[in-house]
């Protein structure tokens, strides 16, 4: 029995010395070593290509290497009757922690903006504004999002959150799906944390970047597939927003000829808000394959009904 791991980049050594390190009698595999497709049991996996997963009838268990599992589903061919996992990894939340805070701090403070006037020789003062009195609003409130949300918060910032189901976390106010409106009125950064599902897709839009106050600013840690691109451009050109932080894409890396690239009030990021550290991710995978074995439950599973 064995663990295969794909990856779209087809780089494995860091994994596969984090797993044998996991748990040395693992055996590890990748599509370019296996001999008997039946002996795959379990399948750990970033954006693998689409119908990766045909040639191996006795998988069990398919992982994503990350935290999101869009790209598990976006794969017509994922079979329904395999458990799905994903990455819950207090490294990864820190770093996202780090992050987001970092962005919040940076256009409070108008770094972007001194950024641009200095490539233009200007010297310019202007207002910054205040941590404490700076309301940031998070939207997808789970294990990124309250993470994100509590560093926030031991900041100084006032955090709000919103989920499909309420949170009790002090000093932060937590609100449920019906509740959008309520929560975007007072979100002056609105922070992504979603996952990328049917419901969620296209969420960042017109409509809903009406509903934020004039001024507020954007942050997108969590996939483009969640942006209007469009939107986002005529809510900036009309200074209904101030600017916005992109770390995903609908297409990454972010085509050359993409509008983004040439806007003073967007900062784009390669995508690098949080990585999985393979070293600090494999012993949960291991745990994973050694709780399939014995036929016990596992941990960070996916609803393949929700899509997260
Ligand atoms: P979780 O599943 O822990 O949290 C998702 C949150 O979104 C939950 O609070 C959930 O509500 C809420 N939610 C989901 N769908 C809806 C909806 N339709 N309406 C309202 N709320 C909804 O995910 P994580 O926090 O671990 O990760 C979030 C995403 O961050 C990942 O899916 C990934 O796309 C992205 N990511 C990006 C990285 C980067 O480097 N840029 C790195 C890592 C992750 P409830 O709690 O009630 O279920
Ligand atoms: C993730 C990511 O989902 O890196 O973990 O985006």
């Amino acid at each position: 029995m064995a663990l295969l791991l794909i990856r779209n980049n087809k780089d494995y050594e860091a994994w596969i010395d984090a797993l044998h390190e996991a748990d040395p009698s693992l055996e590890v595999l990748t599509p370019e070593t296996v001999k008997d497709p039946n002996s795959v049991t379990m399948a750990v996996t970033w954006k693998a290509p689409n119908g990766s997963f045909e040639p191996y009838p006795n998988l069990k268990v398919i992982g994503s290497m990350g935290a999101g599992v869009d790209h598990l589903f976006n794969d017509p061919s994922l079979p329904k009757d395999v458990t799905l996992t994903r990455v819950v990894d207090e490294k990864l939340a820190s770093d996202m922690e780090e992050f987001v805070l970092t962005l919040c701090l940076s256009h409070i403070k108008n770094l972007p903006l001194y950024r641009n006037l200095q490539d233009q020789t200007q010297w310019k003062p202007t207002q910054y504004k205040r941590v404490p009195d700076v309301q940031v609003g998070i939207l997808g409130f789970g294990t990124l999002g309250q993470a994100v949300g509590q560093a926030l918060q031991q900041t100084g910032f006032q955090v709000s959150g919103w989920s499909h189901s309420r949170k009790e976390i002090e000093g932060i106010k937590s609100y449920t799906q019906d509740e959008l409106d309520d929560f975007l009125a007072q979100a002056e950064i609105l922070v992504c944390l979603l996952p990328l599902t049917e419901e969620t897709e296209g969420i960042l839009n017109a409509s809903l970047f009406s509903k934020l106050p004039k001024g507020a600013y954007l942050i997108n840690v969590a996939r483009g597939g969640h942006l209007v691109d469009a939107d986002l451009i005529e809510a900036l050109d009309k200074d209904h927003l101030s600017g916005a932080a992109l770390d995903v894409f609908h297409t990454e890396p972010l085509p050359e000829d993409h509008p983004f690239w040439n806007r003073k009030d967007i900062l784009i990021t390669p995508h690098v808000a949080s990585m999985s550290n393979a070293a600090s991710v494999a012993p949960q995978i291991a745990e994973n394959y050694r709780r399939m074995e014995k036929g016990e439950e596992l941990k960070n599973t996916v609803s393949q009904k929700k899509g997260y």
